[in-house]
């Protein structure tokens, strides 16, 4: 029997910590379960404004949805009987609702329970992918899901008409994005970058940086937390002022926050990507462009072992120069304090450089399976 036929309904459950990560891989992840495995999803979210913003054709206020084919359900409204599902994705380690774990227990043929764990490239993560973690009270398979970049990992999510619909964005399908944006098609002379990040980023030191460049830059910022920061650098307060703003060589354009989907032509459109998190990170990584990560802070101190060991694997192949330029505007962007101007200044001088080795491991990378694959398969092994 295939994974295919056996794993045909999965329920994927998603809590929103905050900000729009958790939400975004749940929703990627059961479209194309879906859309390429033929599953029957049921994504589970206690939280349906923030998915809203990423798919703005759900409605925030239904307690059970369809949308592409999947069933979208208000994690407060769970009925946890009967449990159809044979796989269960508790994502991001959220817990599952209690009665749902006691059905789940009480059915002839519990599900397979599979904890969906973040993204992280320390190498760690090979050898806990996989692992069995049985309930310790219930006769409940559960076992741990890393993505990742390797082959002994879970791999990264990806559509498998990605590569081609990125490939077809052409110079008219640019000036089309920009457009619908409201904006005149940057010229060719201008360097055309996406700013997505947390709201400590050091914004201002950038765009000051920026906007002293020789050459023009024009900077997309979506509407989100970095805003404020944006505005402050133009010294403009009022919330419903959206420039565009000039300084020197420097034009910020604000974007509306885009759906999932046409985030991926903004990344594509840009020279160069400010990512965050987990979700922009890895579309970042298949736009095949220069890009600036800046990963989710934790207390411990964890998000800069994560950033390490993220460019200890991507700068693999780079020559000296630039892998030092990047080196060094990632840990002056992620809050080393040290010199903006100096470091933006290799940034831009490596670009291109930068450019050809994006495409590299982007090509890399799509040569294993995906995340999606790996997981049905995974399913497959172990629901027999
Ligand atoms: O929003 P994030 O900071 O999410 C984070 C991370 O997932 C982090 O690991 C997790 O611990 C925390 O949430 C709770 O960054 P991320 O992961 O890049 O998610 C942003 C999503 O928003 C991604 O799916 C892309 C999407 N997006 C759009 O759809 N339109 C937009 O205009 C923008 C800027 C983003």
């Amino acid at each position: 029997m295939t994974a295919h036929s056996i794993a045909s309904t999965w329920d994927i459950f998603c809590k929103v910590v905050d900000n729009f990560g958790d939400a975004g891989v749940c929703w990627r992840l059961a479209r194309i379960l879906h859309r390429e495995h033929g599953l029957q999803v049921r994504l589970w979210v206690d939280d349906l404004n923030t998915l809203r913003a990423l798919h703005p054709d759900l409605d925030a206020a239904a307690p059970l949805q369809h949308a592409e084919g999947i069933t979208v359900c208000r994690w407060q409204d769970v009925l946890p009987e009967p449990v159809e599902a044979t796989v269960v994705i508790e994502a991001f380690g959220c817990g599952l609702p209690e009665g749902y774990i006691a059905a789940m227990a009480a059915s002839a043929r519990p599900p397979l329970w599979i904890v969906l764990e973040y993204l992280s490239a320390e190498s760690w993560v090979d050898e806990h992918h996989g692992l069995s973690s049985p309930h310790p009270q219930l006769p409940l398979p559960r076992y741990f899901f890393f993505p990742g970049f390797t082959s002994a990992t879970g791999g990264l999510l990806r559509e498998a008409d990605l590569s081609i619909r990125r490939d077809r964005f052409d110079d008219p399908a640019r000036q089309r994005f920009w457009h619908d944006m409201g904006f005149d098609n940057s010229d060719a002379q201008s360097l055309t970058v996406s700013l997505f990040a947390y709201a400590g980023a050091p914004v201002a030191g950038l765009l000051e940086t920026m906007a002293r460049d020789a050459a023009p830059v024009v900077v997309a910022v979506p509407d989100d937390v970095l805003l404020s920061a944006v505005r402050a650098f133009f010294g403009t307060a009022a919330d419903n002022d959206r420039g565009p703003w000039r300084r020197g060589a420097l034009e910020v354009r604000v974007l509306p926050f885009l759906p999932l989907v046409r985030y991926d032509e903004l990344l594509w459109a840009c020279d160069l990507n400010f990512v965050r998190g987990e979700d922009s990170f890895v579309r970042a990584q298949w736009a095949a462009r220069p890009m600036v990560w800046q990963p989710y802070r934790q207390e411990d101190g964890a998000h800069r072992r994560k950033a390490q060991a993220f460019l200890d694997r991507y700068a693999v192949g780079l020559a000296p120069k630039a892998k030092g330029a990047l080196t060094a505007f990632c840990s002056c962007w992620n809050g080393d304090h040290t010199d903006m101007a100096a470091a933006w200044r290799a940034l831009r001088e490596e670009l291109p450089d930068l450019a050809g080795h994006a495409r590299r491991w982007a090509g890399d990378l799509a040569a294993g399976a995906d995340m999606a694959a790996r997981l049905v398969e995974f399913a497959g092994n172990k629901v027999k």
